[in-house]
């Protein structure tokens, strides 16, 4: 079985909101036209507290986009986003989520990171997804939605990690891109560890 992943189309990351990906309400559309090929739609929502501890504003003394070391993990501090049920959390209102069969929430630990969709940055807890695919008898794995750098290609990393056999659209992902090149290099990354990297359009002729 395969599924589609839409990670983190909410709000905040689409231009407008508090941590905007350039171009990143440009996915949407491509999104919607790869969801019905899928009979499993899986979407991802960035879910936090509101004190939660990759926020800026919890450090005093700290600015946005500082590097610091929280609970001994590397921390990147964002502006407040996706605070779980705010405006800013909803998926993007042109997003078509009539079809999504599952949702899955991540970084509700005030204490610890999440970008990856299956684990914590620490790796010290699981989401419910890595389950939810096991008992679908999913093992095919189509991945687009926001940011490159961040939520994308840590989902994308540990999906091969876990032995799924993973497809990034190429055309369906935009990066935070604190660095220039950080898109760029993570798309090398992930390729590099075994994803395979592939055009809607070719995508939708594939099926
Ligand atoms: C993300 C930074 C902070 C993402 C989430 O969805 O890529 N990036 N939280
Ligand atoms: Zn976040």
């Amino acid at each position: 079985m395969k599924a589609i992943i839409l990670v983190d189309i909410q709000n905040d990351f689409c231009p407008g909101g508090s941590l905007a990906v350039p171009e990143g309400d440009l996915i949407i559309p491509i999104a919607n036209n790869l969801i019905p090929c899928f009979q499993h739609v899986i979407a991802t929502k960035d879910w936090h507290p509101v004190d939660h501890q990759s926020f800026a504003s919890q450090h005093p003394n700290q600015q946005i986009g500082d590097l610091i070391n929280l609970h001994g993990l590397p921390q990147t501090l964002w502006p407040e986003h996706c605070i779980q049920g705010t405006a800013g959390s909803d998926f993007h209102p042109n997003l078509n989520t009539s079809a999504i069969t599952h949702i899955t929430h991540k970084g509700t630990d005030p204490t610890i990171d999440s970008y990856s969709a299956f684990f914590d940055n620490g790796k010290r807890k699981q989401t419910d997804l890595h389950e939810y695919l096991q008992s679908h008898n999913i093992k095919d794995l189509y991945i687009l939605g926001l940011a490159t750098d961040y939520c994308v290609k840590s989902t994308v990393l540990d999906a091969l990690s876990l032995g799924y056999n993973t497809h990034v659209i190429g055309d369906g992902i935009r990066g935070v891109n604190l660095k220039p090149n950080d898109s760029q290099q993570a798309i090398q990354d992930m390729t590099k560890s075994g994803a395979i990297c592939i055009k809607s359009s070719q995508l939708i002729q594939s099926f």
